[in-house]
């Protein structure tokens, strides 16, 4: 093929890419825009990851660019076979790859992984500067992925490492705005996972950095996210490597009664677990029942811990390296690790090492073992008080009294009713005049929700508050939620768009997770984004949802104009209420996903933990989350 014929080829492939971005970003929201980041990041981890540099930064720049550069071995400047030179093929094919040797990881062309040249395609302008063999080479594009100025050599270097400079065409994406706070949590936990990477984070146009770097990886990563709990003993280290399989766990039991498992896979998370976590989990149960029959802890009775007990409190990190050949993922999302090997590998690992472990630590194993027989009687229990509950009877044979405060929806189809939660009684009045009477129903809450971060399932049964939303929602909780059984198909939470009505979405957010995570999982759950402003301009009145929409929206205003800020759902009545916020033609819902759930629960203990200078320095970071990027699907 001649080279015009290739590079006839190759903008057809980029211009696929521009007409179709959600098949290879997912989304072209505020997600699909730091996928961008992702994956750019992702390619100078490669690096780190095998080896080579241990130094990454990322900074937002005034002129909107990103630019991530690596301390890596620099994309070969040679020619390639097409007669392009390597770096045009690496940003312009889709695809291209074939880096790696045998044995090497890798996190681009797992996971997400769609390469470089899709960002490329996605961007107005890219510049990609490669130290390498003594010179500094450079090449830029525009255009989505046109290349401006071939490969040259622009100077000499002794380093090496790769510097990518991209502007994401805003002709493509709803917003082209990068979250400083999205890219640093998702940066801090690239460091978590790989030890002695620095990762340094910048923003130039509000004046701000970060660094990252740990030295005890996993350990610390399960020691920030138990900051605010309390640790039942020292966290446990587990390493190992099987079948070609590299296995990095850190384990930590708390006095709380969450399960808080999050696992990787060559540096990415797998949502949905997979093969590695079922190997963990697998572990954890064998090893805690051959504990426990060993010590005689059950006292001769013929029953044993149930996975979830021996989990109960538990936080732990799983991280495990696959080799290319065998790795496999699964699910619509490809969030899941399907590698068979890696749930023998990870098993017989953790099975090992914990069994050593809690032999020789026999104080630890006392007390963890009693937590999780703890956990077996209170789960016994409160099965049967969910079975009385789902009766409608309480354990003296009555009938509970309970959603007095409900107001139904007449509608029988049970997946096109909706029930909003709504914060207050007087925006719940609202809230009841102005709906829409065959499909929304009405629950306003009272105040704070219980904070579930800490909560027993008894502690939940015993709420009344929260047993009120699981008997309206009717499809019960934990183990036994059915989402089949759901009176509405879709849950709103509807709150002040402040810090009290943000508090009470990671409140309620949190319960969700914990005890209705199938509610999420099916995407039932959502948040209602009420306007903040009115805006008056002659005789007709619109509702503005951003600060960053109403100074855009004035700038086009002629003549004379009123503002008036919402301070809450009850400033708006009942109809201004339902136009703007609850009816399906004009809201705007955000759907909350098991990603934000996990960030929220993470708020949640970060919120109302103890420890009074996080919980201020998070509230005057992200007072208005919900609405900057965290919830947004
Ligand atoms: C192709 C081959 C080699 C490295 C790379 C690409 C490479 C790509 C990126 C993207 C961002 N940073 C990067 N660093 C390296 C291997 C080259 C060799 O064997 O020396």
């Amino acid at each position: 093929m001649a080279y015009d014929d290739k590079s006839i080829k190759i903008l057809e492939g980029l211009e696929a890419v521009r007409k179709r971005p959600g098949m290879y970003i997912g989304s072209t929201d505020k997600r699909g825009l730091h996928h961008l980041v992702w994956e750019i990041v992702d390619n100078a981890v490669d690096e780190a990851i095998n080896g080579y540099g241990n130094l990454i930064k990322i900074t937002l720049t005034k002129t909107g660019s990103v630019i991530v550069s690596d301390e890596g071995r620099g994309v070969p400047c040679g020619k390639h076979e097409s007669g392009m030179s390597t770096p045009e093929v690496i940003y312009t094919v889709l695809h291209a790859g074939g880096k790696f040797e045998t044995g090497e990881y890798k996190v681009s062309g797992g996971l997400h992984g769609v390469g470089a040249s899709v960002v490329n395609a996605l961007s107005k302008k890219m510049v990609v500067t490669i130290n390498r063999d003594g010179s500094t080479y450079q090449i830029s594009f525009k255009n989505g992925g046109k290349v401006d100025i071939s490969l040259k050599k622009i100077g000499t270097s002794r380093k090496t490492g790769t510097t990518v400079e991209f502007w994401p065409d805003e002709t493509i994406f709803e917003t082209t705005k990068f979250s400083f706070t999205t890219i640093c949590e998702r940066m801090q936990e690239s460091a978590f996972l790989i030890n002695n990477l620095t990762i340094e984070v910048t923003d130039e146009v509000n004046e701000r950095s970060v660094s990252y770097h740990y030295d005890n990886g996993l350990v610390s990563f399960v020691e920030y996210i138990n900051e605010n709990k309390t640790p039942l003993h020292k966290t446990i280290d587990i390493k190992g490597e099987k079948n070609g399989i590299d296995i990095n766990i850190a384990m930590c039991y708390t006095d709380s009664y969450s399960e808080n498992i999050i696992s990787f896979v060559n540096n990415v998370k797998t949502i949905d677990g997979g093969t590695h976590e079922v190997g963990f989990k697998t572990a954890i149960t064998k090893v805690f029942n051959e504990y426990i029959k060993n010590n005689n802890l059950l006292k001769g009775k013929n029953t044993s811990l149930e996975g979830s007990d021996t989990r109960e409190g538990l936080t732990a990190i799983i991280s495990v390296r696959v080799p290319e050949e065998i790795l496999q993922f699964e699910g619509q999302t490809k969030g899941k690790l399907g590698t068979p090997s890696a749930k023998t590998a990870v098993e017989s690992i953790v099975y090992e090492k914990l069994s050593y472990y809690l032999d020789e630590n026999k104080s630890v194993a006392n007390l963890i073992m009693d937590k999780a027989l703890k956990s077996k009687v209170a789960r016994e229990a409160a099965r049967k008080a969910r079975e009385e509950a789902r009766n409608g009877k309480n354990k003296n044979g009555k009938d509970r009294i309970t959603n007095g405060k409900l107001t139904k929806a007449s509608g029988k189809d049970k997946s096109k009713n909706e029930l909003f939660l709504v914060e207050g009684d007087s925006a719940g009045g609202s809230a009841k005049t102005g709906r829409n009477r065959e499909t929304q129903a009405i629950l306003p809450l009272r105040g704070k929700v219980l904070n579930c971060e800490k909560a027993s399932t008894n502690d939940i049964n015993a709420n009344e508050e929260l047993n009120t939303i699981i008997q309206t929602i009717g499809a019960g909780i934990g183990n036994d939620f059915n989402p089949n059984d759901s009176n509405y198909g879709k849950v709103i939470i509807m709150t002040d768009a402040d810090d009290d009505g943000a508090h009470i979405q990671v409140l309620l957010v949190t319960f969700f997770y914990r005890f209705m995570k199938g509610l999420i999982e099916n995407g039932m759950l959502y948040i209602a984004n009420p306007p903040l402003y009115s805006l008056e301009v002659g005789k007709t009145k619109e509702y503005i949802q951003t600060d960053e929409e109403l100074s855009n929206r004035r700038k086009n205003i002629k003549g004379q104009y009123k503002i008036n800020r919402f301070k809450g759902l009850g400033e708006m009545d009942s109809d201004e209420l339902f136009e703007t916020t609850m009816d399906p033609k004009n809201r705007s819902l955000i759907r909350v996903s098991i990603e934000d759930a996990m960030l929220a629960e993470k708020r949640v203990s970060v919120l109302m933990g103890d420890k009074v200078e996080p919980r201020k320095e998070w509230i005057n970071e992200n007072v208005d989350f919900t609405l900057e990027d965290d919830f947004r699907r």
